[in-house]
């Protein structure tokens, strides 16, 4: 029997400053990456990670959603985009635009998201502020499959910090987003070889159903 092992391609959807993008990259440039960056798409053509895609050499493009009449054709026009590098994993990174089930299904059990919190704590906006708020002891983010509910697919890794007296909504990003860029690459690559998968909307790990995430403390 012949195998041919097949190289995956990401690409990496976002729609601002891309610092999770350029954890991306950098590891792809430290040779710690188990699939290629094959393209970035985002929904800004202002967005700063797609000068960090033009000096790291990879092929961007721009779909500004204003310019379609709805989400679905926003979503066309993306798929559309993505189509030429044939990529079999998604990753969005900061991308801001409540994908359409026609986008999901497409992309099914391929495509991941981080949000800044700990899921299912805190799904929606201004994580860092709610968690001050509530007084939690420990605040985080987490890597999950995208699924055609919000913030609701199943979460697979998730990195947690303590929350200390002194924190502000800004020292906790701060963190949050160093933690981001620890375990959005080692997530992805569970998922480019296999080891993760998503079946019958339940996540598994190395054939293990994960009935919750992953939590590697920082
Ligand atoms: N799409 C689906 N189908 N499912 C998810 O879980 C998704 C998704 C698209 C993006 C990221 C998510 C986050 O990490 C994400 C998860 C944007 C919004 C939002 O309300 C909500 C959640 C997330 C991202 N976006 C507004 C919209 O109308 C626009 C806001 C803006 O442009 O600033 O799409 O938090
Ligand atoms: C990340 O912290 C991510 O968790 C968050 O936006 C940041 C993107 O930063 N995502 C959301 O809040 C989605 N609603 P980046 O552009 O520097 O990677």
């Amino acid at each position: 029997m012949i195998v041919v092992e097949t190289a995956s391609r990401a690409a990496i959807l976002i729609s601002g400053s891309g610092t999770n993008l350029q954890a991306f990259i950098d590891r792809q440039r430290e040779g710690r990456l188990a699939f290629e960056i094959a393209v970035v798409c985002s929904n800004r053509a202002d967005a700063y990670g797609l000068v960090r895609a033009e000096r790291a050499g990879i092929p961007n493009c721009t779909r500004a959603h204003g310019e379609f009449a709805d989400r679905e054709s926003f979503d066309r026009s993306v798929a559309a985009a993505l189509e030429p590098y044939a990529p079999d994993l998604l990753i969005l990174a900061g991308f801001m635009r409540i994908l359409s089930p026609w986008f999901v299904r497409r992309y099914e059990g391929r495509i991941l998201n981080i949000h800044p919190a700990l899921l299912p704590l805190y799904p929606g906006l201004h994580t860092h502020r709610r968690v001050l708020e509530a007084g939690d002891s420990h605040h985080g983010s987490t890597v999950h499959f995208v699924t055609e509910e919000l913030d609701g697919g199943p979460p697979v890794l998730a990195g947690r910090i303590a929350v200390e007296p002194a924190d502000t909504p800004e020292s906790l990003n701060d963190r949050v987003q160093a933690v981001e860029h620890r375990i959005y690459p080692e997530a992805a690559d569970w998922l480019a070889t296999g080891r993760l998968r998503l079946s019958e909307g339940a996540a598994t790990l190395d054939g293990e159903p994960l009935d919750a995430p992953i939590v590697r403390d920082f």
